[in-house]
């Protein structure tokens, strides 16, 4: 039967799409994993396991996996015919609600494979951009969730109308929160510009908000990282912040920011989670999410979270720092492999060596962490160091803000102070005519 059918298999999430909410039903999903010339199964494996898992992610189930070879891509249907005919004969025979391809499909192929299999036909980017419309929490994310899936939309609109008036309630149909999504096609471009007018003073307050930050000095310190490695689980464990984390794809896609304090120094810095990457993640993703990836873009220091449980950790690295490079951060970087709490010890020596300057923790049962905030204080303030310093008496204040007094040594008009302060801040203090350091005098 037909799960859309079958009420056993209501999925309850109330979905707001064209003019009126509907119960959707769990839409049940063939997937279509593609090799391309050059490229071998293995190569494709873990991009079809991950595409699994953001189907489950979006709400639907992915009942039945096939996988087929494109030597050259047909411009009308990118697959070729005999493989057309076999996926439409499981499509018809299955009961299949929707196809959802692991590629970037043009607007004409997708306008086309619908008509032959008459059910809904989805690639990876439209169903990313689904899995960020049902997570967009804050109005920021859902501004760009609108934006990146109006972009998408606006060149499907023809192949697409009937579906989203009605029918609805599918992957790539909804829009983010309570939005309903321009659909029709004289006016989707003014809807394109309002919302990239509303987000772009979003992005100028954030650069107020970031430049008084840089004015106070506050450091910023990003973490980043692959979609599910664990970022707003450590940014949790780091400051007890009430981050939502789950076993899902891009449970993240705002920023969140917390303080963080280092021992010894009083003003705590900044450290935020935003949301994660992945394999061929939509430009227009990318594009339309600047406001929110500003706290990377900006951070003073780049937290790298890697799963040390997955298979591909170097694929995800990769990934990760393609990313970084396009939304053009300059802050170092601290590599961090997380979940070591799930590997064998073989396996995490293996890590160690191939990795010697990354950190190995456990967010979840919080291994590691001291060391992860140490490497951090060293980044950012650098190593801790003893000093002999000579100071004016109202400078004393200001100087145990920075780093820990351990003796005081009072001379006619002036003090001589031990320290112990982090080098990086001893230097600028130094620098601001703060102190004096009287062995360097
Ligand atoms: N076993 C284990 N699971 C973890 C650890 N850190 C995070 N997780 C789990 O991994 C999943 C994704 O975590 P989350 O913080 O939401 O990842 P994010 O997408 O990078 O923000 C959740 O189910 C977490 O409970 C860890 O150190 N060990
Ligand atoms: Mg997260």
């Amino acid at each position: 039967m037909n799960q859309r059918n079958n009420p056993n298999q209501v999925n309850k999430r109330l979905l707001t799409v064209s003019d009126r909410d509907i119960f959707v039903t769990v839409q049940k999903a063939l997937l279509v994993g593609i090799i391309l010339k050059n490229e071998t199964r293995a190569d494709k494996e873990e991009s079809l396991k991950e595409l699994t898992n953001l189907v489950k992610t979006a709400g639907s189930n992915p009942a039945i996996i096939q996988t087929k070879r494109v030597d050259k891509i047909d411009p009308k249907t990118f697959i070729g015919k005999g493989s057309i005919i076999e996926l439409e004969d499981i499509s018809k025979s299955n009961d299949i609600d929707v196809v959802i391809f692991d590629c970037e499909l043009t607007p004409n192929q997708q306008k086309e494979l619908r008509a032959i299999f008459q059910c809904d036909v989805v690639d990876r980017t439209g169903l990313i951009l689904d899995i960020f419309a049902l997570h967009a929490q804050s109005k920021e994310a859902n501004l760009q969730v609108e934006l990146a899936m109006s972009v998408y939309l606006k060149p499907r609109l023809a192949g697409l109308g009937r579906t989203l008036n009605q029918q609805g309630g599918g992957i790539g149909t909804r829009g983010p929160g309570e939005t309903k999504l321009e659909t029709d096609s004289r006016l989707i471009d003014k809807r394109i510009n309002g919302l990239r007018k509303e987000l772009k003073k979003i992005e100028k307050q954030r650069i107020v908000q970031s430049s008084s930050r840089e004015k106070n000095n506050t450091p910023l310190v990003s973490i980043v990282g692959y979609t599910n490695a664990g970022k707003s689980t450590l940014l949790k464990s780091l400051t007890d912040a009430d981050a939502y984390t789950a076993d899902e794809l891009f449970a993240t896609v705002d920023s969140l920011q917390r303080e963080l304090k280092i021992d010894n120094i009083q003003d705590p810095l900044i450290i935020s989670d935003t949301v994660g990457f992945i394999q061929n993640l939509p430009t227009t993703l990318i594009e339309s999410f600047k406001s929110t990836l500003l706290v990377a873009t900006k951070a003073d220091l780049l937290i790298h979270v890697v799963d040390a449980a997955t298979a591909v950790p170097e694929l995800h690295i990769s990934t990760v720092d393609q990313i970084l490079k396009q939304i053009e951060t300059t802050g170092n970087q601290i590599m961090v492999f997380n979940k070591i709490d799930r590997i064998d010890k073989a396996s995490l020596n293996q890590l160690i060596d191939k990795y010697p300057n990354a950190i190995f923790i456990s967010s979840l049962k919080k291994k590691g962490l001291t060391k992860l905030i140490e490497r951090i204080a060293i980044e950012i303030y650098g190593e801790d160091a003893n000093g002999e310093f000579k100071i004016k008496p109202s400078n004393l204040e200001i100087v145990s803000k920075y780093g820990k007094i351990l003796n005081v040594q009072n001379e006619s008009d002036y003090l001589i102070i031990e320290l112990n302060m982090r080098e990086k801040l001893m230097d600028s203090l130094c620098v601001n005519k703060v102190m004096e350091d009287v062995n360097n005098a």
